[in-house]
């Protein structure tokens, strides 16, 4: 690849991350942040070396098909690559990138503020109190439930997964977790954390189930309606991960009667819109996807794209390759 490669950036990233970008290549920047659609997108697959997407382009096989030749590099900001089709480039002979490990403790911590805040009411408080109908302190008052001693299931134990249980452990929760494979005996001593082979027996056991793996054809929709009906009538779902994973319809519906007892979202089906049923729902906390929102994470994920693209342009292999699955 050329020394100085043209690079389109698909969204406003981080100014430190655009500026080092201008000075390392020939940067096209999208200043206004205007989300680039599919013609917009595939223009710039023809006439780039490397694109550099983020969740919000849909890189389809269509998008792909419409790389020019010099296009042999996908270097994504943010960890997800469900927006990539990873088998379509690889055939195609371009790369693909991501930037994990930099919002690995972000992402956990907002797993964590959400999973303290469902059940100790936070925003059902917040929403009494600024409307200006508290009325003073009272024994029975939006009484929650405890954290502690909690059995919490983790989907996933990634990075992410496992620095919530890292967390988890801290408020003295027992962890469990289900996981494609099982953690090393020595990883899970460390975490004090239980595999289940069978997701559905985790779920039936659980107090509150944190969602942490990544969107894949195996996890599209893997907490299903039957899924969702098998956790117990007190438990909490956290999702920070992607809303694919969960049939977000299901959710609302068994939410809205009581079957389960709340949910904490940083994610959704259809971004940005949101089921209405679950904007009506008092036992529900909405965060709009801002996991790794931080200026540590983000300027980390910027400079693992430059450091991916940079190696790509030496001619090494990029430390942050992704494989097809
Ligand atoms: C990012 C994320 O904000 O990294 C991910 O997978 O979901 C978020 O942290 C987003 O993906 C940026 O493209």
């Amino acid at each position: 690849m050329k020394h100085r490669p043209k690079v389109i950036v698909t969204r406003k990233l981080p100014d430190p991350i655009e500026t080092r970008m201008a000075e390392l290549f020939d940067v096209t920047l999208n200043l206004a942040d205007t989300p680039m659609d599919a013609a917009a997108l595939k223009a710039a697959m023809a006439s780039a070396d490397v694109l550099v997407p983020t969740v919000t382009d849909d890189i389809n096989a269509d998008v792909i098909a419409a790389a020019g030749a010099n296009l042999k590099l996908i270097a994504n900001f943010g960890a997800g690559i469900n927006h990539v089709d990873i088998k379509a480039a690889r055939d195609k002979g371009i790369t693909v990138t991501n930037t994990p490990g930099v919002l690995t403790e972000d992402t956990a911590d907002l797993t964590m503020a959400l999973l303290l805040s469902v059940p100790r009411r936070l925003f059902e408080g917040e929403k009494i109190l600024r409307s200006g109908d508290w009325t003073g302190w009272t024994p029975t008052f939006l009484m929650g439930r405890r954290i502690q001693g909690k059995r919490l299931g983790i989907i996933g134990m990634g990075r992410i997964g496992r620095a919530v249980a890292r967390r988890a452990r801290a408020f003295n929760m027992a962890v469990h977790y289900h996981n494609r494979t099982q953690l090393p005996k020595e990883v899970e001593g460390e975490l004090e954390a239980t595999y289940w082979a069978d997701l559905d027996e985790m779920l039936t056991r659980m107090d509150i189930v944190s969602v942490n793996c990544p969107l894949t054809p195996a996890t599209n929709r893997l907490l299903n309606r039957d899924r969702l009906k098998k956790l117990q009538p007190h438990a909490v779902i956290i999702n920070t991960a992607r809303g694919e994973i969960i049939d977000e319809e299901a959710l609302a519906d068994l939410l809205e009667v009581g079957r389960i007892a709340g949910a904490g979202l940083d994610v959704f089906e259809e971004e940005p819109e949101i089921n209405p049923k679950l904007l009506s729902l008092d036992n529900v906390v909405l965060l709009p996807h801002m996991g790794s929102a931080t200026v540590e994470a983000r300027t980390g994920m910027g400079e693992k794209v430059l450091i991916n693209i940079q190696t790509f342009v030496d001619s090494h292999r990029p430390p942050d390759r992704v494989l097809p699955g």
